[in-house]
């Protein structure tokens, strides 16, 4: 599992992982999760070619059986030696919660490498007080400290965004804060240090030992303060469009809504599917209220049709969320004549109470574990 908080850059690097095992000869099945349905994450990674199974509706660890049902679908198309699942940003205690019960129950089967969390060091420098900037509340700000608590490798992602002397400073407060704890810092936009993370995942397993103590009153109330948005919009247009700068400019018109309102992103991501491409798509990705949106995608050329999928994760009401995406729509269509944004499927909600399937304190190795 390669976790950590939204935006930090899960799926980019497990894009990256992906193709590095798949360069060394190892056939891999990718696991997507999400609260919602229809995820832009799965989009991404289906359109680099990787074979991805979803699990929408629920965190692993509270959809554990649907976990391994989708292992064995990937098993029955493609018989992968190596899964890489990511989970939902916003969970926690997933040791617990699904490795040690996944090595319980299926420890003769499975070999769970070393759980990584993935941080933002802008994001990460902001919680932990080093830096100004927007924050989130104290019970959002829990979740993401239990993240980094419960992580085998604290892996520090976006280093090209931060200069020496601001990662030693992360670094420094990260140990004192986690003692012990092994950091490591990539960038998977620049790809360094990937390949040294990515030995040290294909190598250890994930150690043993008493799993964290997580309050799951605090956990739930924090999770449910993020405002959750999904949404698919169908794109027509008289006139030829850029699908990026379309992207672009909605995403900066629901980012201006959500700054107006104070309301701190967590995650607004996209993509345009144009109709009839051969899989090329646009992303355009917002992980912090003070970034000018990031195309992380870009698709070449101009189109007439598409779909636009929009998940969007902040500490707002959902029902604000949805008023800003409105908003955003309406004015994006008339900026551009003859430009027709239809919502098909739009689904906003606080995610509920995580109840985990199973819960393990400690390691069990009952299920023929190897080592
Ligand atoms: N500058 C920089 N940006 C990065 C890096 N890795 C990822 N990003 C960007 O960070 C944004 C979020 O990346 P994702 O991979 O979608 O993050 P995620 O953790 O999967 O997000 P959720 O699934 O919403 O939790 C995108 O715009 C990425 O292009 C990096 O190393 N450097
Ligand atoms: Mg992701």
């Amino acid at each position: 599992m390669i976790g950590g908080f939204l935006g930090a850059g899960k799926t980019t690097a497990v894009a990256h992982l992906a193709s590095w095992l798949t360069a060394k000869g190892k056939r891999v099945g990718l696991i997507t999760n999400d609260q919602g349905t229809g995820l832009v994450d799965t989009t991404f990674l289906r359109a680099r070619g990787f074979l991805t199974e979803e699990i929408p509706g629920g965190c692993f660890c509270c959809r554990f059986n649907s976990l391994l049902d989708a292992a064995r679908r990937l098993t029955a198309s493609a018989r992968p030696e190596v899964f890489i699942a990511e989970p939902v940003g916003s969970c926690t205690d997933l040791v617990a919660t699904v490795a040690y019960p996944l090595r319980r129950m299926y420890g003769g089967d499975y070999s769970v490498a070393p759980l990584s969390v993935l941080l933002d060091p802008i994001r990460a420098a902001r919680i932990l007080g080093l830096e100004n900037g927007g924050r989130f509340s104290e019970k959002v700000v829990y979740v993401y400290n239990k993240q980094l608590e419960e992580a085998n490798l604290l892996v520090i992602n976006k280093a090209d965004l931060i200069d020496e002397t601001r990662g030693q400073r992360l670094r420094d407060a990260l140990a004192s804060r986690f003692p012990g704890k092994e950091i490591l810092t990539i960038s998977a936009r620049t790809r360094s240090g990937l390949e040294n993370w990515f030995a040290r995942l294909t190598t250890g397993s994930q150690p043993g030992g008493a799993s964290m103590d997580v309050d799951y009153q605090t956990y739930g109330e924090g999770e449910a303060l993020l405002g959750w948005l999904n949404a698919t919009i169908r794109v027509s247009a008289r006139e030829e469009v850029d699908p990026n700068q379309l992207l672009a400019e909605l995403a900066s018109l629901i980012q201006n809504r959500l700054n107006q309102q104070s309301c701190e992103v967590a995650h607004l991501k996209m993509t345009f599917n144009p109709d009839g491409g051969l899989g090329e798509i646009a992303v355009v990705n917002v992980v912090r209220n003070d970034l000018v949106p990031e195309l992380s995608l870009t698709f070449p050329g101009a189109v007439r049709s598409g779909q636009v999928i929009i998940n969007l994760r902040a500490e707002a009401a959902p029902e604000q969320l949805k008023i800003m995406l409105v908003n955003g729509l309406v004015i994006c269509s008339g900026l551009h004549p003859g430009l027709s944004l239809d919502v098909e499927h739009l689904e906003y909600f606080r995610p509920g109470k995580p109840q985990p399937t199973h819960r393990d304190s400690v390691l069990a190795r009952t299920g023929g574990e190897s080592g």
